[in-house]
């Protein structure tokens, strides 16, 4: 069963609504995370993102248009027990019921993904895959490479792992993606 913490959540978001959830949020985290850990190397903005029972540090990012980017996601997991995680870019949550009476929404991915159509570069291929994102275990990371698609917004990152219970303890970052600097 998942860490009492999330408890709270889970009863609060009966409806799944973002309201809930993003207030959630702001009660979970007493401890302030970094906003932005990016930092520019040889014009390419290279970003960890640090996985942890049930949050990502930072958890926050923006990204701009154009942009050349290097994410990479390592489970750093380590509480008892550390717990595989996973990386999923996108927005309007993909949901199912569980299916007894009164059952709850499960968030069990994106309806819409961030990366479908943009290619990836990692281990020296390259190529859109369709619904990317990144699932690690326990000590693990990945490391990839992408120039920032023309898709000004809002979008989230969250893990969906243990059939949305991950999300639903808050696992869950957002990146503002904003038009070329300059443009
Ligand atoms: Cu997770």
């Amino acid at each position: 069963m998942a860490a009492g913490k999330g408890t709270g959540v889970v009863l609060a978001s009966g409806v799944l609504c973002a309201a809930v959830i993003f207030g959630a949020l702001h009660w979970e985290h007493t401890v302030a995370l970094p906003v932005s850990a990016g930092k520019v190397v040889n014009g390419v903005h290279e970003y960890t993102i640090h996985e942890f029972n049930y949050y990502y540090a930072p958890s926050h990012m923006t990204w701009h248009v154009g942009e050349k980017v290097q994410m990479t996601i390592k489970d750093d997991s380590q509480s008892a027990p550390p717990l595989p995680h996973q990386f999923a870019i996108g927005k309007h949550l993909a949901t199912r019921t569980n299916g007894f009476p009164k059952s709850q929404s499960l968030a069990v991915g994106w309806k819409t993904n961030f990366f479908d159509g943009v290619p990836i570069t990692s281990g020296g291929s390259t190529g859109p895959i369709p619904a990317f994102s990144v699932s690690l275990n326990p000590g693990q990371s990945f490391t990839f490479d992408f120039t920032v698609p023309n898709k000004p917004g809002f979008w989230h990152y969250a893990c969906f792992l243990q059939t949305g219970q991950h999300y639903m303890n808050g696992m869950l970052g957002r990146i503002h993606v904003v038009p070329a600097q300059g443009a």
